[in-house]
């Protein structure tokens, strides 16, 4: 068919290597930047059928986030800035591993199976991080938009959380904020003034944080956010990439993993710092204290005071769901497609993943109430005071997916409206000592979970090992799982101690290794 000319002389040019195969992990395609050339290009096939379908813009993100500077990856995003619907992430690796000679069967049958009227019109919003692959590849997407007479915006540079809000903005007809990187600064950094305008019991050094940048996009994009922020926040920002590596001894997975501050910086007692990730779409909180001693404030630290500063304000309009309950917690498995979905269930949903990866999700009832209470003449000064602090947090807030530079303000903004320190908000529960490793085995697909991935369904006995290895140990727990970015299975452990936590941690990674299959050296002790 003429129409299909252009996708066979194009995909010439992005030709996919005989036999390899790649699947579509927890946030799409990820693995080393040499390898994704035909799958960014496809990909780009693959959003120009999905805008087609949807009849909205659809967004592609060319980023490997957390990953080494030497991978890349790909995330697309659907017209309301959530991460692509499962069923399509099917699509996504039948077309990502078609043979070259097989790619237009491929196509053929996606537009069968969704009756994808191919005359309507397809728009595609593209963005990139700062990885030096980063600009070949999304050309790779834009020529697969192209080739299928897709219109697409090329945003460069911008944050994965940018490129989500974008879209988002484009299909609610402007409703949800202007789709460029200006109205972005602007709707945060006002909403952000607005919060924080009566917060008389923050001082001058309330007002500074320490912000790693991973050596990132969230580094670039945090300097030119800092000029619409009108000196309210004062921001020094370190690992801003003129120098280092991506991700390399920096960055929130760095800091998170491996419990300690990054590689380089000077870390004075009373600081407030945080790191965010490579494509600024994940953040964490740290400090030390006057011993020196290292204190991390993750995803879990982040929900919890969200959820203790909007149930301040909540309280008024009985947001309480239908069996009257306050607050209810759901688990998922790893993926914030799937806190997210969660999330939107309730009128307020709260989601983190300990990686700090989360945001906030406001119902649209929950919106409405809020502000017909803002406008109403008769609502009294107590009720329209907790109403516009509200209003102003869902906009400071990216509704559409965890943002790091989103996440931040917020956290600023709770800080000064509270008058508290960082040390004051960690303060408000005490994590039990844990650790993470990683062990390396051939196929990572042989342990298959269940329970949001707290128990091990395969291979057998494993479970039952890490089962009797937690009984060793006080007020301990562990569970590992399939990761669904890097080709290695996780292991995470927590008990009484931190000798006892890195103890069962290593225990699990041997039952691991030993059953799972593991590559290389055996898993050595931490000590
Ligand atoms: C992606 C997902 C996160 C998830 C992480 C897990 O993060 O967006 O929700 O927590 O992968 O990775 P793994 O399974 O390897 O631990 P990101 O920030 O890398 O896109």
């Amino acid at each position: 068919m003429a129409q299909f000319q252009e996708v066979i002389k194009q995909s010439s040019l992005h030709p996919k290597p005989a036999g390899l195969v790649l699947q579509y992990g927890t946030a799409g395609f990820r693995t080393n930047a040499n390898q994704l050339d035909h799958i960014m290009f496809r990909m780009g096939l693959l959003a120009t059928l999905r805008s087609k379908s949807t009849k909205a813009t659809i967004g592609v993100m060319v980023t490997a986030s957390h990953n080494p500077e030497e991978d890349n990856g790909v995330k697309l995003i659907d017209p309301m800035g959530e991460m692509v619907t499962p069923a399509w992430e099917v699509y996504a690796t039948q077309l990502a591993n078609a043979e070259q000679d097989d790619l237009l069967t491929a196509l053929k049958d996606i537009i069968e199976k969704e009756a994808i009227n191919m005359n309507q019109e397809a728009n595609v919003f593209v963005g990139k991080d700062t990885r030096c692959s980063s600009a070949s590849l999304s050309q790779a997407v834009l020529d697969g938009v192209s080739s299928l007479a897709g219109h697409s915006k090329d945003y460069g540079l911008v944050t994965t959380p940018q490129l989500h809000y974008m879209v988002c903005c484009q299909n609610t007809g402007g409703k949800y904020g202007e789709a460029t990187v200006e109205g972005y600064y602007n709707k945060l950094c006002q909403a952000f003034i607005q919060l924080t305008k009566n917060a008389s019991n923050c001082t001058d050094d309330q007002k500074h944080v320490h912000v790693d940048g991973a050596n990132g996009i969230g580094a670039l994009k945090v300097r030119e956010m800092e000029g619409h922020l009108k000196k309210k926040l004062q921001i020094s920002l370190f690992n801003d990439g003129c120098q280092g590596k991506l991700n390399h001894q920096c960055g929130a997975d760095f800091v998170k993993v491996q419990q300690k501050p990054p590689t380089g910086v000077k870390i004075n007692p009373g600081e407030r710092w945080c790191s965010f990730d490579g494509d600024a779409d994940r953040i964490v909180y740290y400090y030390t204290d006057s011993e020196g001693q290292f204190h991390l404030l993750d995803g879990d630290k982040i929900n919890t005071y969200y959820i203790a500063f909007l149930c301040g304000y909540t309280g008024w309009f009985r947001l309480e769901d239908s069996s009257g309950e306050k607050g209810q917690m759901r688990c998922t498995k790893t993926g914030v497609k799937h806190l997210h979905h969660a999330a939107q269930e309730f009128d307020i949903g709260v989601y983190f993943e300990a990686n700090g990866h989360g945001t906030v999700l406001f119902s649209k009832a929950a919106e409405e109430k809020i502000q017909l209470l803002v406008k109403n003449p008769n609502t009294d000064d107590e009720r329209k005071r907790a109403a516009l602090m509200l209003q102003n947090t869902i906009n400071v807030i990216n509704q559409t997916v965890g943002d790091a530079i989103s996440d931040m303000l917020l956290i600023e903004a709770i800080l000064a409206i509270k008058g508290m320190t960082v040390q004051q908000w960690d303060a408000i529960y005490s994590d039990l000592p844990n650790r993470q490793l990683k062990v390396k085995v051939s196929d990572r697909r042989v342990i298959d979970t269940t329970d949001a991935e707290r128990r091990a369904v395969s291979p057998a006995g494993l479970q039952e090992a890490i089962d009797s290895l937690v009984k060793k140990y006080r007020q301990a727990r562990s569970f590992v799982r399939p990761s669904g970015t890097e080709d290695v299975v996780r292991v995470y452990s927590e008990a009484e101690t931190q000798e006892s936590a890195d103890a069962l941690a290593h225990e699990v990674s041997l039952v691991v290794y030993r059953l799972a299959g593991g590559v290389g050296d055996e898993p050595k002790p931490l000590h």
